[in-house]
């Protein structure tokens, strides 16, 4: 082992006491998460011979995750209350207790938690490694299996240069030279056109309509551009309309909402680091657990409480609305509707 990996030397410490490992990215995963879990489990499966298994709640929703779930053959189970007790010990990656976006039930401690996201408090497990200024926690994932000197197979290898890209928006979000170089070390090894088929899925015809519904309900205030989705069939589609949503020229902060299973969802994306956006979000929803992110990104649920109807759905999109823009300086009676309508 050439570079030093602290993972890796307590994976090799702890190989009996860690076995059988579940590994659970956060709920309803994303490419980095899924790209993260897949390396650990290589790691473990492979290189330390602890058995191991990938689990998470929720679904997988957006065609570019289903087609890289099934392209790279990543096997991965939907998590059930009883996963729990067949387990020796618990990795969460991508996510941290106590993160309103996993499943661990808090009265397991984790043993390993490897996270990008900014930590709320401190942890009690074995193993931490909490990095954000990371660009992906795919990054941290890759620098342990780089320090094995293992031969990286090739659908892992284009699982974590996709994780990289999508958490990044292809690299425009890097945060430093260290995901560049990770993503450059990996590429080689990664089957490209695998990767090409996983960028370019084929789309329901729900989904497409979604998106369009994205745009045709934009508002504007200032540089913020919002759009509320009404109901999603999956709630990852809500921060594919809000990185769609920033690119329209002039806007500096996109908001997104959708509803999902008694919950409406959000996410929030600023085209500068001029605030937080897990801060940002976190004051918007008045909580700290319901919301979280990494620098220009995040994201969050809040519950709808008791009968559900259009009023009080409604209700919760425009206080959460009018709270973002009152918090950015801004009036929420000047929002001009069906902005992006010609
Ligand atoms: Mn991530």
């Amino acid at each position: 082992m050439s570079k030093r990996s602290r993972l890796i030397s307590y994976m090799s410490r702890n190989r009996e006491r860690l076995s059988p490992l579940l590994i659970m990215p956060h709920d309803y995963p994303d490419p980095d998460a899924i790209a993260s879990a897949f390396a650990l489990r290589f790691l473990a499966s492979e290189v330390f011979g602890i058995r191991s298994t990938i689990a998470h709640g929720g679904v997988v929703g957006r065609p570019e995750n289903r087609a890289m779930v099934d392209a790279l053959r990543i096997r991965m189970q939907t998590l059930t209350p009883g996963h729990f007790n067949r387990f020796a010990s618990f990795a969460l990656l991508d996510t941290q207790p106590g993160f309103g976006n996993n499943s661990l039930p808090a009265r397991y401690t984790p043993s390993i938690i490897i996270d990008q996201h900014e930590a709320l408090g401190s942890h009690d497990a074995d193993f931490v490694h909490i990095d954000n200024t990371a660009g992906a926690t795919s990054v941290l994932l890759a620098q342990a299996l780089l320090a094995t000197e293992e031969p990286i197979p090739s659908k892992l290898a284009t699982a974590l240069v996709y994780g990289i890209l999508s958490d990044t928006l292809n690299l425009s979000r890097a945060g430093s030279k260290t995901d560049i170089d990770t993503y450059l070390t990996l590429l080689p090894h990664a089957d490209v056109r695998a990767l090409a088929r996983i960028q370019h899925p084929r789309r329901t015809r729900e989904s497409l309509a979604t998106l369009g519904r994205g745009i045709h309900n934009a508002s504007i205030v200032d540089k913020t551009i919002v759009s509320h989705l009404g109901s999603v069939e999956n709630p990852d589609v809500i921060s594919q309309v809000a990185d769609m949503l920033l690119s329209c020229e002039g806007m500096r902060v996109a908001f997104t909402t959708g509803r999902y299973k008694k919950r409406l969802h959000l996410s929030l994306r600023l085209a500068t680091r001029f605030r937080s956006a897990a801060k940002l979000l976190r004051h918007v929803v008045e909580d700290q657990q319901s919301a979280g992110g990494h620098g220009r990104i995040a994201g969050g649920a809040v519950p709808l409480d008791g009968r559900v109807t259009g009023v009080r759905w409604r209700h919760l999109e425009t206080t959460l609305t009018n709270r973002l823009v009152r918090s950015l300086g801004g009036d929420p009676k000047r929002f001009r509707q069906g902005a992006l309508r010609q």
